[in-house]
């Protein structure tokens, strides 16, 4: 990224005193293996922590953003989707230099619209729009979009079928183009486009989400024809990553606020915080969220070093592997622990005046859009099978270097074979059930998860400056089961399981009514 970019920028001396306020909130949870004191000189040099840098501000703002992280997330999807594909032509340039502008009267922000009334997983049996060529080379979008988030942006990546002379398009995956366009022409007015209606959402209401018709909206390729799906990936795995940074956010602010809560709140004689089974609880949310961030954070950090050209080729790997495991497990863990954290409110937690409701009905769309459980569990596999099982290997070593000094410490000793333990389990179920991987993709995917954030807590524990509650973190987190049982269920797997999944589901279901 050049130094213009919203995530290498230029660092003033204001920057770099918010930096230490933003180390000093986090850091008792950062990433044992980032040197934190090289971070404010990489910052200047725009290195490859300037992502860190900018993921710790959006992590502190999200809770407080009114959503506004949505449309900055597709932003910096976009700046980054335009600039891998290396585009020069003078549209995109000139959005470029707008999407990573700073400067509030310049700045653009984008949408991402791929989901049309057939649904949103699979992209390319949903998509109708078809784009018909003009002869100055840009290109007329028709069709209807049924979920844009941030409807408000200046532009928008979407995807589209390109119709030949007779009209006719390419069904499928090869079928689809990733396009450009801007949601207001250039002399004022929509481009061709109808607000249909504003969607009534359970949650994100700040954000608008719309309907779309597009009736000859003016737009650019972006893609090589029919490399749609795979270009815009470019764009889905910034979103995921930003999806991941709104839940652990959301995560840590809710438990802040039920801390606080306990040292108020006087219940059966005493501060709730001096309830033993009050507190059990509240640890083991700081648990998940502590594990969590740690997880985030790496990834992050990863994304930075492969847009500086440092990242190893097992970091490349991994990144690709635990990029949509980050996303679908720090979501749906983000729902639980949302949840959890409203009933330590007990009553005031289901009032809408505390503003606590609220939370909770935002981070349900997390699990839903930019890829559901079950869609990310199935990328996982495919990051598996596109790299021929090489990214297992990365996985495995990775998982001993960032444990190796656990496996010396006393207190550690254990926690050190658990996670060792359940890698194995991990490993050998995929050699012994390839067959079973797809039903299982998603306790799959949790397991990996886990067992990775495993290693991350105990490398943190293991240095010698780990404080005591970073040590009782990982003890506690290496505790549980990491791999939900995948090498003891394998039966749940089977061909006859599956048929009894599909009997149990069904049963007293009328299927002709
Ligand atoms: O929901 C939405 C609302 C926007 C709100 C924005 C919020 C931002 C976050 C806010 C935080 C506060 S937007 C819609 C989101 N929709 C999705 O995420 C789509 C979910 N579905 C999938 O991801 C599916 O897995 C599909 C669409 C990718 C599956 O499609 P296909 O056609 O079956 O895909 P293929 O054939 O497996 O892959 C086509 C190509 C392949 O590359 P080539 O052709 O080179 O072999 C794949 O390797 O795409 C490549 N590909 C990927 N590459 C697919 N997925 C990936 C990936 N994750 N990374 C890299």
């Amino acid at each position: 990224m050049d130094s213009s970019s919203i995530t290498n920028w230029k660092a003033s001396s204001k920057d770099v005193l918010l930096l230490c306020f933003i180390l000093t909130i986090i850091s008792s949870s950062v990433v044992a293996s980032i040197n934190w004191s090289t971070v404010s000189e990489a910052i200047i040099s725009c290195g490859e922590t300037s992502r860190l840098y900018q993921m710790a501000k959006l992590y502190l703002y999200a809770p407080s953003s009114g959503l506004y992280t949505c449309p900055l997330a597709m932003t910096d999807g976009a700046a980054k989707t335009i600039e891998t594909l290396g585009l020069t032509h003078p549209v995109f340039v000139a959005a470029y230099s707008r999407l990573v502008s700073r400067d509030p009267k310049f700045f653009w922000t984008s949408g991402q619209w791929m989901t049309e009334r057939q649904g949103g997983s699979d992209v390319a049996g949903g998509t109708e729009t078809v784009a018909f060529p003009q002869n100055d080379g840009t290109f007329r979008l028709f069709g209807y979009k049924w979920f844009s988030s941030a409807t408000d942006a200046n532009i928008a990546l979407t995807l589209a079928r390109i119709a030949d002379s007779q009209g006719q398009v390419i069904q499928g995956t090869k079928g689809l183009t990733m396009f450009y366009l801007e949601t207001c022409l250039p002399e004022g007015g929509l481009n061709n486009l109808e607000m249909v209606q504003l969607k009534e959402k359970l949650g994100t209401r700040q954000l608008p989400t719309a309907e779309l018709l597009l009736k000859g909206t003016v737009a650019y390729r972006m893609s090589e024809a029919g490399r749609g799906v795979a270009e815009i990936s470019n764009m889905l795995s910034m979103t995921r990553i930003h999806n991941a940074i709104a839940a652990v956010a959301s995560m840590r602010r809710i438990l802040n606020l039920a801390r606080d809560y306990s040292f108020k709140r006087i219940a059966f004689g005493k501060l709730i915080i001096n309830h033993p089974l009050h507190m059990h609880i509240l640890a083991s949310l700081e648990t998940e969220v502590r594990g969590s961030l740690l997880f985030l954070l790496e990834i992050i950090h990863w994304l930075g070093k492969l847009e500086n050209g440092k990242a190893t080729d097992t970091e490349t790997l991994l990144f690709r592997m635990l990029t949509p495991v980050l996303k679908l497990f720090t979501a749906k863990q983000a729902v639980a622990v949302v949840s959890e954290g409203l009933e330590a409110f007990g009553g005031q937690g289901y009032m809408e005046n505390t503003g606590l409701p609220g939370i909770l009905r935002d981070v349900q769309v997390l699990p839903i859009w930019e890829g559901t459980t079950n869609i990310l569990s199935l990328d996982v596999l495919r990051s598996i099978s596109r790299s021929n099982k090489e990214v297992l290997k990365a996985y495995y070593h990775d998982i001993l270097e960032r444990t190796e000094m656990a496996k010396s410490i006393e207190y550690l000793k254990e926690s050190y074979a658990m996670v060792i333990g359940s890698l194995n389990t991990v490993l050998q179920f995929v050699q012994i059930n390839p067959d079973k991987l797809e039903v299982a993709a998603r306790d799959f995917a949790y397991s990996l998860a886990r067992v990775f954030i495993g290693a991350l807590l105990l490398q943190q524990a293991s240095l010698p400056d780990a404080t005591q509650q970073e040590i009782i973190v990982a003890v506690r987190w290496c505790y549980q089961d990491l791999t939900l049982g995948i090498g003891s269920q394998q039966n749940c797997y089977s061909e006859s399981a599956i048929k009894a999944d599909i009997d149990l589901v069904t049963d007293g279901y009328n299927k002709k009514s």
